[in-house]
Formats: structure tokens, sequence, C-alpha cells
């Protein structure tokens, strides 16, 4: 078995050791940090999302699998986080409120951060009213809003009908994403923008912050 596949393989059996010693080992033989991300530890989530979906997996298993990949991305943040941090402006981050998936939040947060920019994390589960709080407190120019199911994607249109509320709509850009998200809801809802992955996530950051 190659490192890929043990990487693979590791996190569908949700073994962290196994995905720690592959992850390892497969920088140490000249593997790219975004090859075993995009190749291996993305695949294997897909695959256990399929798992999940077919009643061969439980919620026990999804979450030995979540520990292992997010094993195996501790190991690949030093190396995705290219550059210094700070210099170019701030993206608050947060799952949002009943949600608690946080990987591809994390992921994102990671290429964004990557990009140049300060990531504050507000963790899993954020409500309407901490987004606002971020945004005044921290002074967030960007924040982005993940959300995994279905039934709290509404959360994301309370933050953006909050934050209008609270008069700092003009002055925040809202990003939206995560599996069940897509451009048109973003439309929907009057989000500044959304993006399928982490990579075009922080590419759109970019974008963004560079227009003001
Ligand atoms: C791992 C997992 C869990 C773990 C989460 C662990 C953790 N710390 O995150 C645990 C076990 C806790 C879990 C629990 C549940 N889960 Co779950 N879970 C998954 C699973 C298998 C993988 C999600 C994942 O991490 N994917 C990998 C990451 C990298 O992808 P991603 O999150 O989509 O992120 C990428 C993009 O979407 C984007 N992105 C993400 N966020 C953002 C934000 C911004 C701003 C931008 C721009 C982009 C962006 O960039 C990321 C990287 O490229 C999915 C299935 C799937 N394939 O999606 C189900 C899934 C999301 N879960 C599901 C369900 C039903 C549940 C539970 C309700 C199960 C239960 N009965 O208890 C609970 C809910 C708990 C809760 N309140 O949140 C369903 C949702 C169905 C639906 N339509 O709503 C799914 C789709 C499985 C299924 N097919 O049924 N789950």
């Amino acid at each position: 078995m190659d490192h890929k596949e043990a990487i693979f393989q590791g996190i569908l059996e949700g073994d962290m050791a196994a995905v720690d010693a592959a992850t390892r080992a497969s920088l140490d033989a000249g593997l790219a940090a975004n090859e075993l991300l995009d190749q291996a530890m993305i695949p294997a989530m897909d695959e256990v999302g399929r798992l999940f979906e077919e009643n061969e997996y439980y919620v026990p298993e999804l979450l030995i699998a979540a520990r292992a990949m997010k094993a195996g991305l501790a190991i690949l943040r030093p190396h995705l986080v290219a550059q210094g941090i700070g210099s170019r402006g701030k993206v608050a981050l947060g799952t949002v409120k009943g949600d608690l998936h946080d990987i591809g939040k994390n992921l994102v947060g990671i290429m964004i951060e990557g990009a140049g920019f300060e990531v504050v994390d507000l963790g899993v589960d954020v409500s309407p009213a901490q987004f606002v709080q971020a945004v005044e407190e921290e002074n967030a120019q960007v924040i982005g809003l993940s959300a995994l199911l279905t039934t709290t994607m509404p959360s994301m249109q309370r933050t953006i009908e909050a934050l209008r509320e609270a008069g700092l709509r003009d002055k925040v850009k809202v990003i939206i994403g995560g599996a069940p998200v897509t451009q048109r809801y973003a439309d929907e809802i009057g989000a500044d923008g959304y993006t399928r992955d982490a990579a075009a996530a922080a590419k759109l950051v970019r974008q963004m912050l560079s227009e003001d």
C-alpha cells in the first residue's frame, strides 16, 4: 500500500495513528501537502459519507473517521500555511448555529491563513449574535459561514439579517459554504460570495479584500 492509500484507508478505519504515520511518511517522501489533501483525505471523507448514506457506517464511525482526518490535517497545516499572517486583513469563520461539522470550515481557515490573512475561528454552533459580535469586536472584514446540514442553512440567512439589523451589513462581506450550499442559495439570501472548496474560498477572499 502506498502512502496515499494508507492515509485513505486509515481515515476510513478511523485509525488516527496510521493516518498520523502515513501523513508524516508522505511528507518525508516529498509528496506535496495539497496532493495528500486532494487525493487522499478529502476522497476518504467522501467515501465515509457514502458509507454513512448506505447505512454501512453510523455516527460513531463518522466521528472516529473525522478524528483521524483531523490528525492528518494538523500535520499538513504548517505546510499549507505557507506565508505569514495578519498583514492583509481579517476573516472570522464559524459553523452556524445547530451545526457541529467543522472539518470543512477548518480547512477553509487553513487556506485563507495560507493566503496571508488573519483568521479568527469562532468554532461551531455559532449564533447570528456571535457573528455580529465578531464583526464589532474583531473588526473582521469578511465573515465565513459554514453549514453541512440542510436544517442549519437558514441560520445563514438569519445571520445576514442580524448584521443588517445591527447596521453592519455594509461593513462586512459574507461568504458561505458547505456541502449543501449553492451559489443559488447564496444569491437568494444576499450573501456576497460562495465557493465549493477551500482553495477557491481563499482566492475569493483575496479578490474581495483587494477591491477595497
Ligand atoms: C464527518 C461528518 C460528521 C461528523 C462531524 C465531525 C466534525 N468535527 O466535523 C459527526 C459525526 C459529528 C457528524 C454528525 C452529524 N451528521 Co454528519 N457528516 C459527516 C460527513 C461524513 C463528512 C463531512 C466532512 O467533514 N466533509 C469533508 C469536508 C472537507 O468537506 P466540507 O465540510 O463539505 O467542506 C468543504 C466545502 O463544503 C467548503 N466549505 C465548507 N465550509 C465552508 C465555508 C465557507 C465560508 C466556504 C466559502 C466554503 C466552505 O470547503 C471545504 C473544503 O474544501 C458528511 C458527509 C459528506 N460527504 O459531506 C456527513 C453529513 C454532513 N452529516 C449528516 C448528518 C445527517 C449528521 C447528523 C444529523 C447525524 C446524526 N443522526 O446524528 C449529525 C449532526 C450533528 C450536528 N448537529 O452537526 C448528513 C447531512 C444531511 C443533510 N442533508 O442535512 C451528511 C451529508 C451525511 C449523509 N449523507 O447523510 N457528521
